[in-house]
């Protein structure tokens, strides 16, 4: 129970794949007292069961892309809780026809401003609201992807964004070191969420991943769960700052092993 008494703020759980329902899961298995922010109302109705499952009652709108829902958030936040030790961050989102075609030829002015603003603004945006609520030895955590330094089809300025967002999270780790908190990003392996529904041959890449990874498969929310229920906690005391890779090893291999191979 490795995050008993410590109260943990989770934000991008759009149902039950989503990586965040994964989180939740093992942060409530380690003992820990959730609160849930959701986009809008439509996602509330898959977010009431889970957020039960985990023994919390604190969910609050929080439609990251506006400055005003995010301070009346943490003004809510507040009337439950006078301070927390943490916060997940599981939020991206790039417009769709950014994430389909030639990179050089999709991508658009507006479509980079929303992606960067969504997938990496809001993580900062977010650290600032939460700053004065958050206590020492408190643990902030995004997720990001290996398209933010190696390519990909059609990834394309969602790769640019989590570059960001891995760079967000080493300023943020820098700032709030001197508050005693941390700031670390796990870069997940691809898994069949309700972002990645609707991507283009993403059964065929979870193929390729399998075929590529040490591990020889996918992972599971579960296990990218356990990662961020451990980097939240007091067992990561050393650690800020850092991309940790949950992806069965695939960002490390450049081929794949012989017992794999055609
Ligand atoms: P998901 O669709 O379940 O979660 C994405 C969440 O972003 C949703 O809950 C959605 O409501 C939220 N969101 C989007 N715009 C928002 C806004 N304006 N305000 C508030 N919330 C908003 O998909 P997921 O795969 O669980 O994604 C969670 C995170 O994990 C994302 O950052 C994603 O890039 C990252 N990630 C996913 C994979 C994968 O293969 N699924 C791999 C690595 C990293
Ligand atoms: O970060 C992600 C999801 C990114 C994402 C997906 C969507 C689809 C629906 C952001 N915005 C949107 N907007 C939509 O309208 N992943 C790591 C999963 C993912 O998404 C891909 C991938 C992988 C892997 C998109 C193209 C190629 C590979």
């Amino acid at each position: 129970m490795f995050l008993k008494n410590k109260r943990i703020l989770i934000s991008g759980l759009a149902n039950k794949y989503s990586i965040a329902a994964g989180i939740a899961e093992c942060m409530h298995r380690e003992g820990a007292e959730l609160a849930f922010t959701y986009q809008n109302e439509r996602l509330l109705k898959n977010l009431e069961p889970i957020a039960k499952s985990c023994d919390s009652d604190i969910l609050i709108e929080c439609d990251v892309a506006d400055d005003n829902s995010i301070k009346k958030a943490f003004n809510k936040l507040s009337n439950s809780w006078s301070n927390f030790d943490g916060l997940v961050h599981s939020i991206g989102y790039a417009p769709a026809d950014q994430l389909e075609g030639d990179f050089v030829d999709v991508t658009t002015r507006e479509g980079f401003k929303i992606a960067h603003d969504i997938s990496s603004y809001s993580f900062t945006a977010l650290a600032k609201a939460a700053k004065s609520l958050l206590k020492e030895n408190s643990a902030l955590l995004t997720l990001t992807y290996l398209g933010s330094i190696q390519t990909l089809p059609n990834y394309n300025v969602m790769g640019l964004a989590k570059a960001s967002l891995e760079a967000n999270t080493r300023f943020l780790a820098a700032s709030m070191g001197k508050d005693k908190i941390r700031v670390n990003a796990i870069s997940a392996g691809p898994i069949k969420t309700l972002a990645a529904s609707g991507v283009k041959n993403f059964r065929k890449m979870l193929n390729q991943h399998s075929q590529r990874a040490p591990l020889g498969r996918t992972v599971t929310t579960e296990e990218v769960g356990n990662v961020a229920a451990f980097l939240c906690s007091d067992l990561a005391s050393g650690i800020t700052g850092e991309i940790t890779y949950v992806d069965a090893g695939f960002n490390t291999a450049a081929m794949p092993s012989s017992e794999f191979a055609e």
